[in-house]
């Protein structure tokens, strides 16, 4: 009698444990979810100062921050607390035959890739495919930050 309940005791203690697991998996899920929601704001927020230097991606894309445009890098505070939440750099593209260059933009286009920085905990980044004169396209989620999100193609 005394091992079942035994039995019994650790049966409610799992029980308890899972619950509690359970728990945090949803609030981690959350935090996921926002950090997500996140980045994707930072897309949203900075297409417009993409499109209108595409003259300076050059700039941006080589390996030196002196000659960046003002506000670049990109950031856009969503709480109001004064504090930037996400950031957008520019990556380009695998655009060159042979030897890629990801200094040198030659196809004229580039990804705008956006990463939540409001938590470390849940870092979340997206990123969409740009190109002279189109409009977003190609939108994914980067591998390892939102796997629940890969595969959507707008
Ligand atoms: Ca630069
Ligand atoms: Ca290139
Ligand atoms: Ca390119």
């Amino acid at each position: 009698m005394l091992i079942l309940t035994t039995a019994l005791l650790s049966m409610a203690g799992l029980a308890v444990y899972l619950a509690l697991a359970d728990t945090n998996a949803a609030r981690f899920e959350v935090h996921r979810r926002s950090a997500l929601y996140c980045a994707e704001a930072g897309l949203e927020g900075s297409l417009a100062f993409v499109n209108a230097n595409v003259a300076s991606w050059g700039l941006m894309l080589d390996v030196d921050p002196s000659n960046d445009p003002p506000g670049y890098p990109v950031t856009g505070d969503l709480d109001g607390d004064g504090v930037a939440d996400w950031q957008v750099t520019l990556k380009d593209n695998d655009d060159e035959l042979g030897t890629n260059d990801p200094t040198v933009d030659s196809d004229g286009a580039v990804f705008v890739v956006s990463r939540c920085i409001a938590n470390a905990e849940t870092p979340a980044e997206v990123m969409t495919l740009i190109a002279v004169g189109g409009g977003g396209t190609n939108y994914r989620t980067q591998a390892g930050a939102g796997g629940g999100n890969t595969g959507n193609a707008n």
